[in-house]
């Protein structure tokens, strides 16, 4: 027994009870405790050590073919007032779906081990950092969540005897998708995840909390916990300024945390440094500025694409005390591969699902030939990521000088604008939307809303967010970071990236930075402020001004179309939507026309 904390003693009792175990173990955090938890799941199958020499400390494990990936129709937000998880939520009785869940989970850990993880988002001990408590009957789980947060008795310790604390409840049962559901009880502090072993779905600390009930506490208790990237820009001078940045999932969030300087750049002593590459909670500090830190302590990043030259520092963090999930083994190396590795293929491989693959019948343009899935993950440490902050453990956080939304959008956005204030920036979130990425079980490729990037995350109702936004932008004042909108995505006609994007988005940092500071114009637009074409740095970029100046237009009928279907879309809100989107979305018409 690790604590006398009377909250988490009776809530324990009460998980015990139900899913009568056979045994119990704390998850101290001790290096021994999580080997000997290794050397079990390879004993039982359940990961693959792999290559010591060339991948130390790495494992591959395998889900179940119908368990890839977050589950939006099965995710429920269980306010007690259906109107309180707003229109973009499932909702649930929490009295009605606690009995489900009880039903469902009612005796499923005989002959397994309940696992207790104590955790902490955020460096432990940090004023914006928060504690919960996962049970689970899954070694995966551990493993993951020891490497995505901190986790052991350190944490029990700062909890003390509070009852400021997450319960995180995850039973696998039999993986039946046909009763997975994953419940946020906000009220509550409560998670409970049932019939997956996949990522989002069952590392509590990561969607679950850090995002759906953190968004919610964040509302009550003024501050924010959003879907953002956090990274540091050094420049020649030694000065570092941090921004934040929004994105749906598989939008290159880690790509854009983590990237390198162009070479001209890099010559001149512009440095990248990576706070996180997901989620950002923020609260305003002492001196009235916004602070973030990133509650998370590794990264769970999405493998095929990941290469050296799309991501060295991603890759790099993956060389070792990695868990790869769903990418293909290389049987000749003992070692992982998936697409975009690298061009070699391995001869002798076997697939994400545990079946040989054949490279010679794999097609480019067939997701489902590839032997990595689309949404295999790797669970990298931070520390093992040479770009890391040295900010990464601050406890008060990093100031925020500008936030970032972005979508995936083939047409219509530009590479960057500026929203005109705080508010305005607020509605360019709120407008965000993106084409489907394989993150989410259901369609890709199909553009949706996705407000913020938060649409799958947000905890309560989202009219209610917004004004939340608008709020902390009143308490911000002029100190509020400026808020930008870019989109990396832009196609030709035939379907070609326009934009280099990878390294070569530090261009467009620079002028967000630059406008930051004052150093920089622009052209005032309906939407926004946007970049002259000489104002983007293209020094050894094999692109022409014309065809930079074709991602940084306006279409007024392509964007009086779009303000169309987001007036449709913000009708959803009802009474709940602030009503100065309405009144923006007039202005914009007028300006267009
Ligand atoms: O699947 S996760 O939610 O863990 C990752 C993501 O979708 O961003
Ligand atoms: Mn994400």
């Amino acid at each position: 027994m690790m604590t006398k904390n009377p909250t988490v003693l009776k809530w324990l009792s009460e998980i015990r009870e139900l899913v009568q175990p056979d045994k119990e173990m704390w998850i101290t955090g001790e290096e021994a405790q999580l080997e000997e938890l290794r050397k079990e799941a390879v004993a039982t199958g359940e990961m693959i050590k792999l290559n010591e020499e060339k991948l130390p400390g790495c494992y591959l494990h395998r889900t179940k073919p119908n368990d890839v990936a977050r589950v939006e129709d099965r995710t429920f937000i269980c306010s007690r007032k259906k109107e309180n998880a707003g229109p973009t939520n499932n909702w649930c009785d929490p009295q009605e779906m606690y009995k489900r869940l009880y039903d469902i989970a009612r005796g499923t850990y005989r002959g397994r081990t309940m696992y207790i993880i104590p955790f902490s988002m955020g460096p432990i001990g940090s004023p914006l950092a928060k504690i919960g408590i996962e049970v689970t009957d899954s070694i995966y789980v551990v493993l993951n969540m020891a490497i995505m947060t901190r986790v052991g008795t350190k944490v029990m310790e700062t909890l003390g005897d509070s009852n400021d604390w997450v319960r995180g409840f995850h039973a696998k049962c039999d993986v039946d998708p046909e009763k997975r559901y994953i419940c946020q009880f906000p009220e509550d502090n409560t998670i409970i995840s049932v019939n997956s072993a996949y990522g989002g779905n069952v590392l509590l600390g990561k969607k679950c909390f850090a995002l759906r009930i953190a968004s919610y506490q964040g509302w009550k208790e003024g501050w924010m916990a959003e879907h953002m990237l956090i990274l540091g820009i050094e420049n020649p001078k030694g000065e570092i300024k941090y921004v934040a940045a929004a994105f749906p999932s598989a939008c290159g969030k880690t790509n854009l945390a983590m990237l390198i300087p162009p070479k001209y750049l890099r010559d001149k002593g512009y440095k990248v440094w990576t706070v996180g590459d997901d989620i950002a909670w923020m609260r305003i500090g002492p001196d009235g500025r916004l602070y973030a830190i990133n509650p998370e302590n590794g990264f769970f990043g999405v493998a095929p694409g990941t290469n050296e030259h799309s991501n060295f520092n991603a890759l790099a963090s993956t060389r070792k005390n990695t868990i790869f999930t769903n990418v293909a083994l290389d049987l000749d190396t003992n070692t992982v591969w998936w697409e975009k590795l690298n061009e070699n293929p391995p001869k002798h491989a076997i697939d994400w699902r545990g079946n040989p693959w054949d490279p010679s019948k794999y097609d480019k343009n067939d997701k489902l030939s590839a032997a990595a899935h689309p949404n295999s993950r790797f669970t990298a440490p931070a520390v093992n990521c040479p770009c890391l902050s040295s900010e990464f453990n601050s406890t008060s956080g990093v100031p925020i000088s500008a936030l970032i939304f972005g979508g995936r959008r083939a047409k219509l956005a530009p590479l960057v604008y500026q929203a005109k204030d705080w508010a305005g920036g607020v509605f360019v979130g709120a407008s965000v939307s993106s084409e489907t990425t394989a993150a989410a079980a259901g369609a890709v490729g199909v553009v949706r809303h996705d407000p913020m990037a938060m649409l799958p995350f947000c905890g309560y109702h989202m009219g209610d967010y917004f004004t939340h936004w608008l709020e902390m932008g009143e308490k911000l004042g002029d100190k509020a970071p400026k808020i930008f909108h870019v989109n990396w995505f832009r196609q030709d006609e035939n379907g070609n990236f326009i934009w280099p994007g990878f390294g070569d988005n530090m261009r467009v940092l620079n002028w967000i930075l630059d406008r930051c500071e004052g150093k920089a114009d622009a052209v005032e637009t309906a939407i926004g402020y946007l970049p002259h074409p000489e104002d983007i740095d293209l020094t050894d970029l094999d692109m022409d001004r014309e065809t930079l100046a074709s991602i940084l237009t306006v279409d007024k009928d392509a964007w009086l179309a779009e303000m169309d279907g987001l007036s449709e879309y913000f009708d959803k809100f009802g009474d709940r939507l602030p009503p100065s989107f309405r009144e923006r979305i007039a202005s914009i018409r007028k300006d267009l026309q």
